[in-house]
């Protein structure tokens, strides 16, 4: 059973399990505007392992829902659309970015007190890795 590094420099707890394990880097959520009901959340996912693996679900228990997205922009309109059930591929040796204008988590029905500063616990389903459970930062950035 592989083990997941999880890198959250945000919170100065800098740490890797070295032997080529899946790594999160820098997982965050940007903060909601006040009254909003969604928020996106951004990582860089990477796979050193010699494995392809993929990113099948995401939840939370501080949101009714939890999709993966991306986003399209058609006539210089932004806007987002889900990711079925097919996943996101990350490929031995590869990254996933999630990052804004691309792919995010989107984080449905937000918790009353989804504030900057605080943190999310979120659960990220993988194909192979099964499955990995991190604490997010909510920012402003
Ligand atoms: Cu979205």
């Amino acid at each position: 059973m592989k083990r997941l590094a999880v890198l959250c420099c945000a919170l100065a707890a800098c740490g890797s399990s070295g032997d080529g394990d899946l790594v999160v880097r820098d997982p965050w959520f940007r903060a909601p505007p006040p009254f909003a009901n969604t928020a996106a959340m951004y990582a860089e996912i990477n796979n050193p392992t010699d494995v392809d693996d993929s990113l099948l679900t995401m939840g939370s228990p501080q949101c009714r829902s939890f999709e993966l997205h991306r986003t399209v922009t058609s006539d210089n309109v932004a806007s987002m659309e889900a990711i079925g059930d097919v996943g996101l591929q990350i490929g031995a040796g590869e990254s996933l970015a999630l990052e804004p204008g691309g792919l995010h988590g989107m984080c449905l029905g937000l918790d009353d007190g989804f504030e900057e500063g605080d943190n999310v616990v979120v659960d990220l389903q993988f194909e192979t890795m099964g499955r990995v459970t991190l604490s997010v930062p909510i920012q402003r950035r």
